[in-house]
């Protein structure tokens, strides 16, 4: 017997993703609700490449009685106003906003992480999904901490338009074309130009002079790998698509020569590593579109502390960074919690 699945947010970049993956991984589905804001009502959305078309439902008027899970994907306001109802009616709710992650009866979950953390999700029957620069650091951070114990890391990301949306992508692509033809390129969704340009913020800025993108990295890996790591993040947003890059600097409390480290990784479930030392030896974004991989390339010793390693760590952000993730934790949720409850 299958379950019964909704998807909130379903006509949104990340709610199409998941259900791409859904269809994907053959999810045992006995039912399937594409759910999203009254204005998308009626629509029909495609689940994955089956050719099978699912009709909108407003979310407001759904009722979850009787469902097992909803992934959700429809921003904080949206989680505020629907996850508690889904989730007192017994529909677990797998949240991809921001909204729940720090809350302590709600775990935060990266599979190939902290799995066993998911046991916690009865008291209020939310899961949260992390941000995405964070679920792809921790899956390249997760085997090199079992080995040599991390004591600190130095992150700087170069985020793609897509995390901030279909309205991000539209304004990559216009400023491009404008600024190829002549005319102006006004920023609107971003506080700068970003066609042919870097801006070091994402996210809201806080009161210590870093932003809340910045933040997120930190605690949310804390909570999902240790809370003694030391983390310090610099969170950029750069000119591609899709596709989320971080150069990470580690320092460990024991010794890992970048051989050891590179082994280590080339096992290590959720991660390809593709490190040559050679002209295109390594991974950019454009190649980790549509992959469920975190890509990890550049590992090197630094040679500035007594253990210490950097890396470049690429993924798909739309993917293992939110759709991917989130269906991850319901392919979880189906294993252990339901059948366990059974
Ligand atoms: C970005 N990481 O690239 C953000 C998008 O907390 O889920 C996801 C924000 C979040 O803009």
């Amino acid at each position: 017997m299958g379950y019964r699945i909704a998807v909130a947010g379903a006509t949104g970049s990340v709610g199409r993703e998941v259900l791409n993956i859904l269809a994907e991984r053959e999810f045992p589905a006995d039912e399937i609700a594409a759910l999203a804001t009254s204005r998308s009502q009626g629509d029909e959305v495609e689940y994955g490449e089956s050719g099978r078309m699912l009709k909108v439902q407003n979310i407001e008027n759904f009722d979850p009685a009787g469902w097992d899970m909803a992934i959700f994907a429809i921003g904080s306001a949206g989680s505020a106003a629907h996850a508690p109802r889904f989730a007192a009616a017994g529909c677990t709710v797998i949240d991809n906003a921001s909204l729940y992650r720090m809350d302590p009866d709600v775990p935060l979950i990266v599979p190939e992480v902290n799995p066993e953390a998911i046991d916690g999700y009865r008291k209020k029957n939310i899961i949260a999904n992390p941000n995405c620069s964070t679920a792809q650091m921790v899956v390249a951070l997760k085997p090199l901490h079992d080995y040599a114990k991390i004591k600190r890391v130095v992150v700087a990301t170069y985020q793609s338009v897509s995390g901030a949306g279909k309205a991000g992508m539209d304004e990559l692509f216009e400023q491009s074309r404008n600024i190829f033809v002549g005319d102006p390129a006004v920023p609107h969704k971003f506080t700068k130009q970003i066609a042919f340009n870097v801006i070091p913020h994402i996210d809201d800025f806080l009161d210590d002079g870093s932003t809340k993108e910045e933040w997120k990295m930190v605690v949310e890996t804390k909570k999902i790998l240790d809370p003694k790591i030391k983390i310090t993040a610099t969170c950029v947003r750069v000119p591609v698509f899709v596709g989320h890059s971080e150069a990470i600097n580690i320092e460990f409390e024991n010794e890992i020569s970048a051989a050891k480290a590179k082994s280590i990784l080339r096992e290590s479930p959720g991660v390809m590593l593709i490190d040559k030392h050679e002209d295109g030896g390594y991974v950019t974004p454009v190649e980790c579109v549509g992959d469920y991989a975190t890509f990890i390339s550049r590992v090197r010793e630094d040679p500035t502390v007594d253990s210490g390693l950097s890396l470049w760590c690429v993924s798909d952000n739309l993917r293992k960074g939110a759709a991917l993730n989130a269906v991850q934790i319901a392919e979880l949720l189906g294993r252990r919690a339901l059948k366990k409850a059974a």
